[in-house]
């Protein structure tokens, strides 16, 4: 048994010398350990020998086959490193490749509007007023001087979390608690995100508005038409047309409503300015001086005006986007368009 276990390790290692390939490996592997492989068979003839002789030669059958199974793993790994060598060396691997660009994204249309707008107001010296978007019926009708019976107060139009809390329909709230807490003067605008009942092509339940307070001593509607014409000629360009229409808003008074020549149609008159030659771009007015007695500002010595700016509609007459809802669909072919557009 002794010389056979000797004359079968020589065996082994004269054919794994030559092996040249993980195949001839594995032929090795089922030729010396697998089920009729010559090791095998030797194990099965430990049963034959005396109790004296079989430990010995077990224990050295069982040293040749871990002497066999770590000689097949040790050539086998040797094969895989050279053929990796040979098969980069041959050119198969390109190290000179460049790697997978991730894809870059951009500012969202809205996103880059309001951040226009708010940098052309900072330029005229107005501050940023945030406040909460979960408002109280107070703050976001009573103090503006919105009566009970207002339509705006209707069910069709405000989201009601309870009969004393709102989604905030403007950012009219966040110009009160300034007021309140600071005296004047004010020069603040107020950017966010609103909420209304009503959805169609122009009209989403959630949008972005910027609206603007200034209060001081002898501010005059003369200020508010200076400031709104720079932003506008900022916005559009400084050739576009503007006019002040009377309009009414229960937390102005006088109030006026802006429009500015159709970008469209440059005022000859099409079908996104209804044949006017006019777009209504934004509201505005004096502020109402039962809006200044609910925050304590004496309306015998502070004026104000105030202004709302609609973002989404903004961007809808700048980029010519006739449907509002393709601002919240994340449709990438939609938004990529705006990636590298300066504003
Ligand atoms: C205070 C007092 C007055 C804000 C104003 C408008 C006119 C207006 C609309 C523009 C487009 C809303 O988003 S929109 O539909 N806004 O027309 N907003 S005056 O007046 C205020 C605000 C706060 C304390």
């Amino acid at each position: 048994m002794k010389d056979k276990i000797s004359s079968l390790r020589a065996q082994f290692e004269e054919e794994l010398s030559i092996a040249a390939s993980l195949e001839v490996l594995n032929s090795l592997r089922v030729g010396f350990l697998g089920k009729k492989g010559s090791l095998t068979s030797l194990l099965k003839e430990l049963g034959k020998l005396s109790n004296d002789e079989r430990p010995a030669m077990g224990q050295e059958l069982n040293s040749l086959k871990e002497f066999i199974l770590s000689s097949l793993a040790e050539k086998a790994k040797g094969i895989e490193d050279g053929l990796l060598r040979r098969h980069t060396a041959k050119g198969a691997f390109d190290f000179t490749l460049p790697g997978r660009t991730p894809r870059a994204g951009g500012k969202h249309p809205i996103t880059k509007v309001m951040e226009k707008i708010v940098s052309i107001f900072a330029g005229l010296g107005f501050s940023i007023a945030e406040g909460p978007e979960v408002e109280t019926d107070y703050y976001n009708f009573e103090a503006l001087n919105i009566p009970r019976n207002h339509p705006s107060r209707d069910m069709q139009d405000t989201f009601y979390v309870s009969d004393e809390v709102v989604l905030r329909t403007h950012t009219s709230p966040v110009q009160i608690r300034v007021m309140e807490k600071q005296p004047p003067p004010v020069r603040i605008i107020a950017p966010g995100k609103v909420y209304r009942c009503d959805a169609d092509v122009t009209h989403s339940p959630m949008f972005h508005q910027i609206e603007g307070l200034m209060v001081d001593e002898g501010i005059n509607f003369n200020h508010l038409k200076a400031i709104l014409e720079i932003f506008v000629h900022e916005f559009f360009g400084p050739k576009v047309g503007i006019r002040f229409r009377p309009s009414y808003f229960p937390f102005t008074e006088p109030s006026a409503e802006v429009d500015i020549q159709c970008v469209i149609c440059s005022g000859s008159g099409c079908r996104v300015c209804s044949q006017t030659g006019w777009l209504e771009v934004l509201g505005a007015g004096m502020v109402d001086p039962a809006v200044f007695s609910f925050v304590h500002y004496d309306s015998e010595k502070w004026t104000g005006f105030a202004f709302g700016i609609g973002i989404e509609r903004m961007a809808m007459l700048k980029y010519g986007i006739d449907d509002i809802r393709l601002f919240y669909e994340n449709d990438l072919r939609f938004l990529d368009q705006f990636k590298h557009e300066e504003i």
